[in-house]
Protein backbone atom coordinates (compact mmCIF):
# COMPACT_ATOMS: atom_id res chain seq x y z
CA UNK A 1 0.00 0.00 0.00
CA UNK A 2 2.28 2.53 1.00
CA UNK A 3 4.86 1.51 -2.76
CA UNK A 4 1.55 2.50 -4.36
CA UNK A 5 0.51 5.97 -2.22
CA UNK A 6 4.07 6.98 -1.60
CA UNK A 7 6.50 5.92 -4.25
CA UNK A 8 4.32 8.24 -6.97
CA UNK A 9 5.39 11.61 -4.55
CA UNK A 10 8.84 10.56 -5.19
CA UNK A 11 8.99 13.68 -7.40
CA UNK A 12 7.75 15.92 -4.73
CA UNK A 13 9.55 14.42 -1.69
CA UNK A 14 12.82 12.84 -3.12
CA UNK A 15 12.81 10.77 0.13
CA UNK A 16 10.54 8.78 -0.87
CA UNK A 17 11.98 7.28 -3.89
CA UNK A 18 13.40 4.75 -1.22
CA UNK A 19 9.96 3.07 -1.66
CA UNK A 20 11.27 1.53 -5.11
CA UNK A 21 13.43 -0.54 -3.21
CA UNK A 22 12.65 -4.02 -2.27
CA UNK A 23 15.29 -4.23 0.45
CA UNK A 24 14.04 -0.99 1.92
CA UNK A 25 10.01 -2.43 1.83
CA UNK A 26 11.65 -5.82 3.19
CA UNK A 27 13.13 -4.40 6.18
CA UNK A 28 10.08 -2.21 6.65
CA UNK A 29 8.17 -5.80 6.73
CA UNK A 30 10.43 -7.26 8.99
CA UNK A 31 10.44 -4.77 11.39
CA UNK A 32 6.07 -3.96 11.13
CA UNK A 33 4.86 -7.89 11.32
CA UNK A 34 7.41 -7.62 14.95
CA UNK A 35 5.87 -4.97 16.01
CA UNK A 36 2.63 -6.09 15.21
CA UNK A 37 3.86 -9.36 17.03
CA UNK A 38 4.89 -7.61 20.33
CA UNK A 39 1.89 -5.59 20.44
CA UNK A 40 -0.84 -8.12 19.57
CA UNK A 41 0.99 -10.98 21.33
CA UNK A 42 0.09 -10.67 24.99
CA UNK A 43 -3.57 -9.25 24.07
CA UNK A 44 -4.11 -12.36 21.98
CA UNK A 45 -2.84 -14.64 24.78
CA UNK A 46 -5.10 -13.43 26.82
CA UNK A 47 -8.01 -13.35 24.68
CA UNK A 48 -7.61 -17.40 23.81
CA UNK A 49 -7.13 -18.10 27.51
CA UNK A 50 -9.91 -16.14 28.22
CA UNK A 51 -11.97 -17.82 25.39
CA UNK A 52 -10.40 -21.30 27.03
CA UNK A 53 -8.75 -22.19 23.24
CA UNK A 54 -6.64 -24.42 25.12
CA UNK A 55 -4.53 -27.15 24.12
CA UNK A 56 -5.89 -30.87 24.41
CA UNK A 57 -3.03 -33.35 25.53
CA UNK A 58 -2.77 -36.75 24.12
CA UNK A 59 -2.32 -39.46 26.62
CA UNK A 60 -0.43 -41.81 24.39
CA UNK A 61 2.32 -39.15 24.26
CA UNK A 62 5.47 -37.92 26.57
CA UNK A 63 4.39 -37.83 30.12
CA UNK A 64 6.43 -34.10 29.96
CA UNK A 65 3.51 -32.67 28.12
CA UNK A 66 0.85 -33.34 30.43
CA UNK A 67 1.93 -30.34 32.39
CA UNK A 68 1.00 -28.22 29.08
CA UNK A 69 -2.75 -29.25 29.27
CA UNK A 70 -4.64 -25.74 28.80
CA UNK A 71 -1.83 -23.82 27.18
CA UNK A 72 -3.25 -21.50 24.54
CA UNK A 73 -3.19 -22.75 20.88
CA UNK A 74 -4.24 -20.83 17.62
CA UNK A 75 -1.57 -19.01 18.28
CA UNK A 76 -0.96 -18.85 14.08
CA UNK A 77 -3.65 -16.45 14.26
CA UNK A 78 -0.96 -13.76 15.15
CA UNK A 79 1.30 -15.06 13.04
CA UNK A 80 -0.95 -14.91 10.00
CA UNK A 81 -2.74 -11.01 10.99
CA UNK A 82 1.39 -9.73 11.36
CA UNK A 83 2.06 -11.67 7.75
CA UNK A 84 -1.19 -9.88 6.09
CA UNK A 85 -0.79 -6.35 7.78
CA UNK A 86 2.99 -6.34 6.86
CA UNK A 87 2.88 -7.82 3.61
CA UNK A 88 -0.32 -4.99 2.51
CA UNK A 89 1.16 -2.62 3.47
CA UNK A 90 4.53 -2.92 2.44
CA UNK A 91 4.66 -5.35 -0.88
CA UNK A 92 3.82 -3.43 -4.32
CA UNK A 93 0.22 -5.06 -4.56
CA UNK A 94 -0.13 -5.19 -8.39
CA UNK A 95 2.30 -8.48 -8.48
CA UNK A 96 0.63 -11.36 -8.65
CA UNK A 97 3.17 -13.91 -7.24
CA UNK A 98 2.20 -11.79 -3.98
CA UNK A 99 -1.50 -12.30 -3.84
CA UNK A 100 -1.09 -15.43 -4.95
CA UNK A 101 1.16 -16.65 -1.72
CA UNK A 102 -1.60 -14.76 0.02
CA UNK A 103 -4.01 -17.28 -0.62
CA UNK A 104 -1.97 -19.88 -0.41
CA UNK A 105 -1.48 -18.82 3.21
CA UNK A 106 -4.89 -17.96 3.56
CA UNK A 107 -6.76 -21.44 2.52
CA UNK A 108 -4.43 -23.37 4.54
CA UNK A 109 -4.82 -21.12 7.37
CA UNK A 110 -8.30 -21.52 7.12
CA UNK A 111 -8.57 -25.16 6.85
CA UNK A 112 -5.71 -25.12 10.20
CA UNK A 113 -8.30 -22.49 11.86
CA UNK A 114 -11.44 -25.27 11.36
CA UNK A 115 -9.11 -28.05 12.98
CA UNK A 116 -8.43 -26.18 15.62
CA UNK A 117 -11.29 -25.18 16.55
CA UNK A 118 -12.75 -28.72 16.13
CA UNK A 119 -10.19 -29.66 18.54
CA UNK A 120 -10.75 -27.11 20.97
CA UNK A 121 -14.68 -26.96 21.00
CA UNK A 122 -14.33 -31.15 21.18
CA UNK A 123 -11.43 -30.83 23.59
CA UNK A 124 -9.68 -33.89 22.35
CA UNK A 125 -6.84 -33.92 19.83
CA UNK A 126 -8.99 -35.05 16.91
CA UNK A 127 -10.02 -32.46 14.61
CA UNK A 128 -10.85 -32.74 11.16
CA UNK A 129 -11.30 -35.94 9.32
CA UNK A 130 -7.67 -36.61 7.77
CA UNK A 131 -9.51 -37.21 4.49
CA UNK A 132 -11.27 -33.61 4.23
CA UNK A 133 -8.06 -32.13 5.60
CA UNK A 134 -5.53 -33.83 2.81
CA UNK A 135 -8.21 -32.99 0.53
CA UNK A 136 -8.49 -29.71 0.51
CA UNK A 137 -5.34 -28.96 0.67
CA UNK A 138 -4.18 -31.23 -2.28
CA UNK A 139 -7.17 -28.93 -3.98
CA UNK A 140 -5.18 -25.65 -2.95
CA UNK A 141 -1.45 -27.28 -4.50
CA UNK A 142 -3.54 -28.19 -7.79
CA UNK A 143 -4.88 -25.08 -8.07
CA UNK A 144 -1.70 -22.88 -7.75
CA UNK A 145 0.06 -25.56 -9.76
CA UNK A 146 -2.98 -25.34 -12.21
CA UNK A 147 -2.79 -21.64 -12.72
CA UNK A 148 0.65 -21.63 -12.83
CA UNK A 149 0.86 -24.00 -15.65
CA UNK A 150 -2.08 -22.49 -17.67
CA UNK A 151 -0.82 -18.43 -16.85
CA UNK A 152 3.00 -18.63 -17.61
CA UNK A 153 3.13 -14.90 -17.65
CA UNK A 154 6.78 -13.63 -17.92
CA UNK A 155 7.65 -16.85 -19.50
CA UNK A 156 7.23 -18.51 -15.98
CA UNK A 157 8.34 -21.79 -17.26
CA UNK A 158 8.17 -25.69 -15.96
CA UNK A 159 11.63 -26.26 -15.71
CA UNK A 160 12.57 -27.64 -12.20
CA UNK A 161 16.26 -26.30 -11.03
CA UNK A 162 18.20 -28.80 -9.50
CA UNK A 163 21.02 -27.64 -6.61
CA UNK A 164 24.17 -28.19 -7.63
CA UNK A 165 23.58 -29.08 -11.62
CA UNK A 166 23.28 -25.79 -13.79
CA UNK A 167 22.95 -27.32 -16.72
CA UNK A 168 20.38 -30.21 -15.77
CA UNK A 169 17.02 -28.18 -15.83
CA UNK A 170 14.14 -30.52 -16.94
CA UNK A 171 10.98 -29.68 -18.24
CA UNK A 172 8.18 -30.52 -16.19
CA UNK A 173 5.52 -30.00 -18.65
CA UNK A 174 2.43 -30.87 -17.37
CA UNK A 175 3.48 -33.38 -14.18
CA UNK A 176 4.60 -29.69 -12.92
CA UNK A 177 1.05 -29.10 -11.48
CA UNK A 178 1.55 -32.35 -9.71
CA UNK A 179 4.83 -31.60 -8.53
CA UNK A 180 4.04 -28.13 -7.49
CA UNK A 181 1.15 -30.10 -5.29
CA UNK A 182 3.48 -32.16 -3.72
CA UNK A 183 5.56 -29.55 -2.67
CA UNK A 184 3.20 -27.32 -1.05
CA UNK A 185 1.23 -29.77 0.73
CA UNK A 186 4.70 -32.00 1.73
CA UNK A 187 5.96 -28.93 3.21
CA UNK A 188 2.72 -27.32 4.94
CA UNK A 189 2.84 -31.53 6.60
CA UNK A 190 6.18 -31.03 7.20
CA UNK A 191 5.81 -28.01 9.65
CA UNK A 192 2.71 -29.34 11.12
CA UNK A 193 4.92 -32.51 12.53
CA UNK A 194 7.70 -30.92 13.64
CA UNK A 195 5.62 -28.40 15.42
CA UNK A 196 5.73 -30.67 18.39
CA UNK A 197 7.94 -29.01 21.01
CA UNK A 198 8.39 -25.32 22.46
CA UNK A 199 9.37 -23.42 19.30
CA UNK A 200 10.37 -26.57 17.36
CA UNK A 201 8.87 -25.24 14.40
CA UNK A 202 9.38 -22.03 14.36
CA UNK A 203 13.16 -21.55 14.76
CA UNK A 204 13.99 -23.70 12.15
CA UNK A 205 11.28 -22.04 9.89
CA UNK A 206 12.60 -18.43 10.95
CA UNK A 207 15.93 -19.87 9.15
CA UNK A 208 14.27 -21.15 6.09
CA UNK A 209 12.13 -18.03 5.31
CA UNK A 210 15.52 -15.84 5.88
CA UNK A 211 16.98 -18.05 3.36
CA UNK A 212 14.24 -17.85 1.41
CA UNK A 213 13.95 -13.82 1.56
CA UNK A 214 17.36 -13.97 0.08
CA UNK A 215 16.48 -16.95 -2.63
CA UNK A 216 13.84 -14.31 -3.78
CA UNK A 217 15.58 -11.34 -3.53
CA UNK A 218 18.29 -12.93 -6.28
CA UNK A 219 15.87 -15.25 -8.49
CA UNK A 220 13.80 -11.68 -9.13
CA UNK A 221 16.88 -9.50 -10.13
CA UNK A 222 18.50 -10.26 -13.59
CA UNK A 223 22.02 -9.49 -12.65
CA UNK A 224 22.09 -11.23 -9.26
CA UNK A 225 19.97 -14.49 -10.86
CA UNK A 226 22.79 -14.63 -14.07
CA UNK A 227 25.85 -14.28 -11.94
CA UNK A 228 24.94 -17.12 -9.71
CA UNK A 229 23.51 -19.27 -12.26
CA UNK A 230 19.49 -19.32 -10.73
CA UNK A 231 16.88 -19.03 -12.98
CA UNK A 232 15.69 -15.94 -13.39
CA UNK A 233 11.62 -14.99 -12.30
CA UNK A 234 10.59 -11.44 -13.12
CA UNK A 235 8.71 -10.11 -10.24
CA UNK A 236 9.93 -12.89 -8.03
CA UNK A 237 11.97 -10.03 -5.96
CA UNK A 238 8.08 -8.84 -4.18
CA UNK A 239 8.59 -12.31 -2.55
CA UNK A 240 11.06 -10.94 -0.41
CA UNK A 241 9.06 -8.65 1.17
CA UNK A 242 6.45 -11.54 1.97
CA UNK A 243 9.46 -13.49 3.26
CA UNK A 244 10.27 -10.40 5.32
CA UNK A 245 6.98 -10.39 6.84
CA UNK A 246 7.22 -14.37 7.82
CA UNK A 247 10.83 -13.16 9.50
CA UNK A 248 9.28 -10.56 11.60
CA UNK A 249 5.91 -12.23 12.48
CA UNK A 250 7.89 -15.62 13.04
CA UNK A 251 10.53 -14.05 15.28
CA UNK A 252 7.51 -11.79 17.25
CA UNK A 253 6.13 -15.29 17.49
CA UNK A 254 8.48 -17.01 18.75
CA UNK A 255 9.00 -14.41 21.84
CA UNK A 256 5.83 -15.88 23.41
CA UNK A 257 6.53 -19.64 22.56
CA UNK A 258 9.85 -20.24 23.41
CA UNK A 259 10.10 -22.52 26.20
CA UNK A 260 8.19 -22.36 28.47
CA UNK A 261 5.26 -21.55 25.72
CA UNK A 262 2.59 -19.42 26.69
CA UNK A 263 1.28 -20.15 23.41
CA UNK A 264 1.25 -22.73 20.62
CA UNK A 265 0.43 -21.69 17.27
CA UNK A 266 -1.86 -24.63 16.32
CA UNK A 267 -2.28 -26.01 13.02
CA UNK A 268 -3.57 -22.46 11.58
CA UNK A 269 0.02 -21.44 12.41
CA UNK A 270 1.91 -24.44 10.94
CA UNK A 271 -0.05 -25.48 8.29
CA UNK A 272 0.01 -21.58 6.27
CA UNK A 273 3.33 -21.02 7.63
CA UNK A 274 4.84 -24.30 5.61
CA UNK A 275 1.94 -23.98 2.71
CA UNK A 276 3.68 -20.41 2.40
CA UNK A 277 7.46 -21.46 2.54
CA UNK A 278 6.31 -24.00 -0.17
CA UNK A 279 4.39 -21.70 -2.27
CA UNK A 280 7.25 -19.28 -2.06
CA UNK A 281 9.58 -22.05 -3.46
CA UNK A 282 7.70 -22.65 -5.88
CA UNK A 283 7.60 -18.96 -7.52
CA UNK A 284 11.10 -18.33 -7.23
CA UNK A 285 11.65 -21.81 -9.25
CA UNK A 286 13.59 -22.97 -6.10
CA UNK A 287 11.69 -26.30 -4.64
CA UNK A 288 14.72 -28.97 -4.17
CA UNK A 289 16.63 -26.35 -2.29
CA UNK A 290 14.00 -26.56 0.36
CA UNK A 291 14.89 -30.28 1.21
CA UNK A 292 18.16 -28.87 2.41
CA UNK A 293 16.65 -25.80 3.95
CA UNK A 294 13.97 -27.01 5.43
CA UNK A 295 15.92 -30.48 6.63
CA UNK A 296 14.73 -30.21 10.01
CA UNK A 297 11.08 -30.83 8.34
CA UNK A 298 12.17 -33.17 6.28
CA UNK A 299 14.03 -35.68 8.64
CA UNK A 300 10.81 -35.22 11.83
CA UNK A 301 8.97 -36.28 8.16
CA UNK A 302 11.30 -38.96 7.19
CA UNK A 303 11.29 -40.62 10.80
CA UNK A 304 7.40 -40.91 10.95
CA UNK A 305 7.09 -42.49 8.04
CA UNK A 306 9.91 -45.37 8.57
CA UNK A 307 7.88 -45.32 12.16
CA UNK A 308 4.62 -46.17 10.88
CA UNK A 309 5.70 -48.22 7.85
CA UNK A 310 8.21 -50.18 10.36
CA UNK A 311 5.44 -50.54 12.60
CA UNK A 312 2.67 -51.63 9.99
CA UNK A 313 5.13 -54.20 8.36
CA UNK A 314 6.87 -55.67 11.58
CA UNK A 315 4.72 -54.12 14.54
CA UNK A 316 7.90 -53.42 15.24
CA UNK A 317 9.78 -49.49 15.88
CA UNK A 318 12.36 -47.56 14.65
CA UNK A 319 12.36 -44.91 17.44
CA UNK A 320 11.14 -45.52 20.70
CA UNK A 321 8.28 -42.35 19.30
CA UNK A 322 8.00 -40.46 15.95
CA UNK A 323 8.28 -37.69 15.07
CA UNK A 324 11.90 -37.69 16.33
CA UNK A 325 11.79 -35.02 18.91
CA UNK A 326 9.94 -38.02 21.02
CA UNK A 327 12.22 -40.23 20.40
CA UNK A 328 15.15 -37.77 22.26
CA UNK A 329 12.32 -36.37 24.90
CA UNK A 330 11.95 -40.16 25.74
CA UNK A 331 15.55 -40.60 26.02
CA UNK A 332 15.95 -38.36 28.53
CA UNK A 333 16.88 -35.44 26.61
CA UNK A 334 15.42 -32.06 28.43
CA UNK A 335 13.24 -30.32 25.61
CA UNK A 336 14.95 -26.98 25.79
CA UNK A 337 18.22 -28.82 24.63
CA UNK A 338 16.18 -30.79 21.71
CA UNK A 339 14.74 -27.72 20.41
CA UNK A 340 18.16 -25.47 20.32
CA UNK A 341 19.98 -28.25 18.94
CA UNK A 342 17.41 -28.72 16.04
CA UNK A 343 18.01 -24.61 15.62
CA UNK A 344 21.74 -24.93 16.03
CA UNK A 345 21.12 -27.72 12.88
CA UNK A 346 18.53 -25.59 11.22
CA UNK A 347 20.92 -22.80 10.70
CA UNK A 348 24.10 -24.71 9.54
CA UNK A 349 21.74 -26.44 6.62
CA UNK A 350 20.53 -22.71 5.27
CA UNK A 351 24.39 -21.61 5.39
CA UNK A 352 24.54 -24.85 3.31
CA UNK A 353 21.90 -24.07 0.98
CA UNK A 354 22.80 -20.52 0.72
CA UNK A 355 26.93 -22.33 -0.21
CA UNK A 356 24.80 -24.20 -3.50
CA UNK A 357 24.35 -20.91 -4.97
CA UNK A 358 28.21 -20.70 -5.60
CA UNK A 359 28.81 -24.87 -5.94
CA UNK A 360 27.10 -25.23 -9.11
C1 LIG B 1 1.09 -32.22 14.71
N1 LIG B 1 1.03 -31.72 17.00
C2 LIG B 1 1.60 -31.92 18.33
C3 LIG B 1 -0.05 -27.63 18.89
C4 LIG B 1 0.76 -27.24 17.68
C5 LIG B 1 1.41 -39.86 12.35
C6 LIG B 1 1.79 -39.14 13.60
C7 LIG B 1 3.27 -38.94 13.71
C8 LIG B 1 1.07 -37.77 13.64
C9 LIG B 1 1.52 -36.95 14.82
C10 LIG B 1 0.58 -35.78 14.99
O1 LIG B 1 -0.49 -35.94 15.51
N2 LIG B 1 1.04 -34.62 14.57
C11 LIG B 1 0.21 -33.43 14.66
C12 LIG B 1 1.88 -32.21 15.97
C13 LIG B 1 0.80 -31.13 19.37
O2 LIG B 1 0.91 -29.74 19.00
C14 LIG B 1 -0.29 -29.12 18.62
O3 LIG B 1 -0.41 -29.23 17.17
C15 LIG B 1 -0.01 -27.98 16.60
C16 LIG B 1 0.86 -28.22 15.39
N3 LIG B 1 0.11 -28.93 14.42
O4 LIG B 1 0.74 -25.85 17.47
O5 LIG B 1 -1.27 -26.92 18.90
C17 LIG B 1 1.47 -31.31 20.74
O6 LIG B 1 2.83 -30.93 20.61
C18 LIG B 1 3.24 -30.28 21.82
N4 LIG B 1 3.70 -28.92 21.50
C19 LIG B 1 4.54 -28.30 22.39
N5 LIG B 1 4.99 -27.04 22.12
C20 LIG B 1 4.62 -26.36 20.97
O7 LIG B 1 5.08 -25.21 20.77
O8 LIG B 1 4.89 -28.89 23.43
C21 LIG B 1 3.31 -28.29 20.34
C22 LIG B 1 3.77 -27.02 20.05
C23 LIG B 1 0.86 -30.40 21.79
C24 LIG B 1 2.02 -30.27 22.76
O9 LIG B 1 2.07 -31.43 23.57
O10 LIG B 1 -0.27 -31.03 22.34
C25 LIG B 1 1.58 -33.40 18.65
O11 LIG B 1 2.63 -33.93 19.04
O12 LIG B 1 0.50 -34.00 18.49
N6 LIG B 1 1.50 -37.71 16.04
C26 LIG B 1 2.43 -37.48 16.91
O13 LIG B 1 3.29 -36.65 16.78
C27 LIG B 1 2.41 -38.43 18.10
N7 LIG B 1 3.31 -39.51 17.73
C28 LIG B 1 2.85 -40.74 17.52
O14 LIG B 1 1.67 -41.02 17.59
N8 LIG B 1 3.81 -41.65 17.21
C29 LIG B 1 3.44 -43.03 16.99
C30 LIG B 1 3.07 -43.27 15.53
C31 LIG B 1 4.02 -42.55 14.59
C32 LIG B 1 2.99 -44.75 15.17
C33 LIG B 1 4.62 -43.88 17.39
O15 LIG B 1 5.77 -43.37 17.29
O16 LIG B 1 4.44 -45.01 17.82
C34 LIG B 1 2.96 -37.73 19.30
N9 LIG B 1 2.14 -36.56 19.61
C35 LIG B 1 1.28 -36.55 20.67
N10 LIG B 1 1.11 -37.60 21.43
N11 LIG B 1 0.62 -35.39 20.97
C36 LIG B 1 3.02 -38.71 20.43
C37 LIG B 1 1.68 -38.89 21.05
Amino acid sequence: MLYHLLFPLHKTFIAFNVFRYVTFRTAGAILTALLVSFILGPYLIRKLEELQVGQAIRDDGPQSHFKKAGTPTMGGVLILLAVFLSTLLWANLQNRFVWLVLFATAWMGLIGFIDDYLKVIRKSSKGLAARYKFGWEILLGLLVGGYLYLYPVDAFTTKLAIPFFKRVMPDLGWFYILFVMLVIVGTSNAVNLTDGLDGLAIGPFIMAAATYTVLAYIAGHAAAAKYLQVLFVKGASELTVFCGAMVGASLGFLWFNAYPAQVFMGDVGSLSLGAALGTVAVLIKNELLLLIVGGIFVIETISVILQVSSFKATGRRVFRMAPIHHHYELNGLAEPKIIVRFWIISFILALISLTTLKLR
